[in-house]
């Protein structure tokens, strides 16, 4: 039993934008005090992440001069070299300028699109000096409320566009970077392109440079659309995509939660925490939240402290749940390792199974044992099993 304390190793990062929402929503304004970037850099660290992520205009904002960015910039990098802060990755605020009404990429207005596609090469710049290694991209104004007023297939076409010239950009500099798009279903738009895993990974497969883009879902977006995140990050990891993710919480499909991680879908949380330790993915374990609105600044703290402490305790949960005997013996009861043996051996064809001698009967008459599988890990969720 350990006693949930992060350390760097751990590979935890939050957004800028996270712990310093000042709780501005539709409704009302800003509840909290801004919060420096050097200080959230500061307090993140005596907290045990590793590291920090931001949008440009987190940092500094938009449309400053070139020394006026310097000057913003100058106390968050003094406060990156005093902590040792890792910025694992950066991403570009193409939504909140009125500029951005109708999107970036995909805008209606071809001199609006040439704008975002220029603020994102400078932001790569900056990212590729601060030696980030991913680059978001969160689509969250592209898309459109009614119909005729967006041409899907012309959209899309504009989009790969920005990704076709970014990614030869980004190789021409030597940068050391991938894009990682982050799919959402709506809001702030009715309806956002690549609303999905799957739709994202199926665009990708149509660009110039697709080796440099893959994923960075987020939980509530998935869950929004009643879709499993586990799953789609298991998918994400099959096609060799799952570049980032975003760990926060959300009940079910309505508006997007953002809950601090291990709040809202406590089941889904533990899947999440299973697949990314045992399915391959070596990346930052990065918390997009909100802290609610009610909270003052201690409030925001203890819940990114949360997000943190949760995902510890899910993590010795997984642990606990795959080195238990009696999981290992249900998980043979519900054959979970005959899946692994592909259907056909070498040099069978259709012709061998024609021939075979099989009763459907019988197997139909075979129960799979799921049940009693999904109540020992309910069980090790709930803290009651061993
Ligand atoms: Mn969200």
């Amino acid at each position: 039993m350990t006693n949930f304390v992060p350390t760097r190793e751990d590979k935890f990062s939050f957004g800028l934008w996270t712990v310093g929402w000042q709780g501005v929503d539709v409704f009302g304004g800003a509840v909290r005090p801004p919060l420096s970037p050097a200080e959230a850099v500061h307090k993140l660290a005596e907290l045990g992440a590793y590291g920090i992520t931001f949008h440009d205009n987190d940092v500094f904002p938009f449309g400053c001069t070139p020394a006026e960015r310097d000057q913003h910039l100058t106390p968050f990098r003094r406060a990156l070299e005093e902590t040792g802060l890792a910025v694992p990755m950066v991403t570009t605020n193409l939504f909140s300028h009125p500029v951005f009404r109708d999107g970036g990429f995909t805008n209606n207005d071809r001199d609006v699109r040439r704008f975002a596609i220029r603020k994102v090469a400078d932001n790569l710049d900056l990212a590729a000096e601060l030696g980030a290694r991913t680059f978001v991209a969160w689509g969250g104004r592209e898309g459109a409320e009614s119909g005729a007023a967006k041409d899907v297939r012309t959209a899309l076409d504009r989009y790969k566009e920005a990704f076709d010239v970014l990614g030869s950009y980004a190789i021409e500099q030597g940068y050391d970077i991938r894009f990682a798009i982050e799919p959402k279903p709506n809001e702030p738009r009715g309806d956002i392109l690549l609303p999905s895993i799957g739709h994202a990974l199926a665009f990708i497969n149509e660009l110039e440079h697709a080796e440099l883009v893959g994923l960075n879902p987020e939980v509530g977006h998935e869950e929004m659309a009643s879709l499993n995140y586990a799953h789609g990050l298991a998918q994400a990891l099959w096609h060799g995509k799952l570049f980032h993710i975003d760990l926060n919480g959300q009940h079910g499909p309505r508006y997007d939660q953002d809950l601090r991680f291990g709040a809202g879908n406590a089941r889904g949380a533990f899947w999440t925490v299973d697949t990314v330790e045992n399915g391959g993915y070596d990346g930052p374990r990065h918390f997009d939240f909100k802290p609610p609105r009610t909270e003052d600044m201690a409030g925001v703290w203890e819940s990114a402290k949360a997000c943190m402490r949760n995902y510890l305790i899910l993590r010795e949960k997984s642990r606990a749940f795959r080195a238990d005997p009696e999981v290992q013996q249900a998980l043979r009861d519900a054959r979970v390792d005959q899946l692994a043996q592909p259907t056909l051996s070498q040099g069978e064809t259709i012709a061998t199974l024609r021939a075979e001698d099989f009763d459907p009967e019988e197997a139909g008459r075979r129960g799979m044992a799921f049940e009693r599988l999904d109540q020992l890990a309910l069980e090790h969720l709930y803290g009651v099993a061993g």
